[in-house]
């Protein structure tokens, strides 16, 4: 798909005139209003949707797509807050039933990915007091000095203002520290939904949208990356998001720190908001093409295959999306007790690989940073005569 369907989205006379509006302004490359971004949420249909978001994709990217070696390690699923959509807060009064890491316990971990080609670790988990200041910097320092090569993609700003307050350290001295100990990029969790009306009920007590932001771009103008998300699918309305996205587009601008933006699906298993209703399919992929169309400045979007399964990540590829993150290993425990249809999120290459090409797009392994580790396009697996609609290349070892 390319202008030519742009164009047939303009001429077509069953799309109104507001549409068409859009769609030429994405035509002449010019950013979309806060206003239209509403009405794209309220009245765009998802074909029209899909091929204005697969346009800047293929712009962007053509058919090359991100994935990535990666492991997660959560150091406890029991957490001092009580965000209502989160499977973690419930274990706060039953903190025997949970898991709380040590440091070695943590480091156990990390040395038993030794002989695997992981290029990336996350750590994010539960707020607890014990991981505080002193223990994030040892843990971060003692990873480097054991494997300096792995990147570390660590904490959200929800953690770092606890810890910075507790340390009695400014975020800016804070953030200086955690480079220091090694941390290399920040992850995009702990963004919810940043207007106050919303996140004071599913996130009170956390820190708020202003400060998530604020340590992001003190992060920034260290020259330090960082990722963003949306949890979406609960109780905000359209307007909500457009916020959200609007506030990830203004400190973008002003910073060009971010690197990807994850939309993260709301799953109601097992928390306090278990009787809202999840997102459909449908509405999944509008949310994946608007954030495409609005965020203009944003390199990359990422479908997280864990939470939303790998089908709907393979539908997202023709939505906007261009990366669905890692291999993951197991090692995430979130959206398995939220009940993500992924109960044991686990893909080897081979598979992440052929997920891609079944939707005949290009995949590649990147690093943290989009710097190319292998580029499978022309790698072929034994039994690659399964897929239909490939010719048949020799098999080479990889
Ligand atoms: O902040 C918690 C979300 C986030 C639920 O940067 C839930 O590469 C849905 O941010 N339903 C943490 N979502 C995970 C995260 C992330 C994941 C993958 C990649 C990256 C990246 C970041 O998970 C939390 C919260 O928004 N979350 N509970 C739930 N029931
Ligand atoms: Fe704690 Fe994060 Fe869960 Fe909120 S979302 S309860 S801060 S683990």
């Amino acid at each position: 798909m390319n202008s030519l369907s742009l164009d047939l989205v303009i001429e077509d006379r069953n799309i109104d005139e507001s549409l068409k509006k859009i769609a030429q302004k994405l035509k002449s490359e010019q950013r979309i209003s806060y206003d239209e971004c509403v009405y794209l949420y309220e009245h765009a249909p998802l074909s029209y949707l899909g091929v204005l978001a697969n346009h800047i994709r293929e712009k962007k990217h053509g058919d090359k797509t991100y994935f990535n070696r990666n492991f997660h390690v959560e150091p406890t699923n029991v957490c001092l807050y009580t965000c209502t959509f989160c499977s973690y807060s419930r274990l706060i009064k039953k903190r025997s039933e949970g898991w709380e890491y040590t440091m070695d316990d943590i480091m156990e971990i990390i040395k038993s990915y030794d002989d695997q080609p992981v290029t990336e670790v996350h750590i994010v988990g539960g707020v607890l007091p014990q991981y505080d200041l002193r223990f994030y910097s040892e843990l971060f320092s003692k990873i480097k000095e054991h494997r300096p090569d792995l990147h570390i993609k660590a904490l959200t700003p929800v953690e770092y203002h606890y810890i910075f307050k507790k340390g009695k350290v400014s975020y800016e001295e804070g953030m200086k520290l955690m480079k220091k100990a090694g941390l290399d990029s920040m992850p995009g969790g702990g963004a919810e939904i940043f207007h106050p009306e919303i996140r004071d009920q599913i996130a009170g007590g956390k820190c708020t949208g202003e400060e998530w932001l604020r340590i992001h771009e003190i992060w920034h103008e260290l020259g330090m990356p960082s990722n963003a998300t949306m949890l979406y699918g609960h109780i905000e309305k359209f307007e909500h998001r457009v916020h959200h996205l609007d506030s990830l587009r203004s400190l973008q601008d002003k910073t060009g720190g971010f690197q990807t933006f994850i939309p993260l699906k709301f799953r109601n298993k097992e928390n306090q908001m278990s009787h809202v209703e999840e997102s459909t399919v449908v509405e999944d992929l509008r949310n994946y093409a608007i954030s495409r169309i609005y965020l203009d400045n944003f390199k990359h979007i990422k479908a997280y295959w864990p939470m939303i399964g790998r089908d709907t990540a393979q539908l997202s590829l023709a939505f906007g999306v261009n990366d669905i993150d890692g291999t993951i290993d197991d090692t995430t425990k979130i959206y398995t007790m939220a009940g993500s249809e992924e109960q044991s999120p686990k893909l080897s290459t081979e598979q992440l690989v052929k997920l891609i090409r079944a939707v005949e797009r290009h995949p590649i392994e990147r690093d943290t940073l989009y710097n190319t580790v292998t580029d499978f396009k022309d790698v072929v697996f034994e039994d690659d005569n399964q897929f239909k609609g490939y010719v048949q290349l020799p098999v080479v070892n990889n």
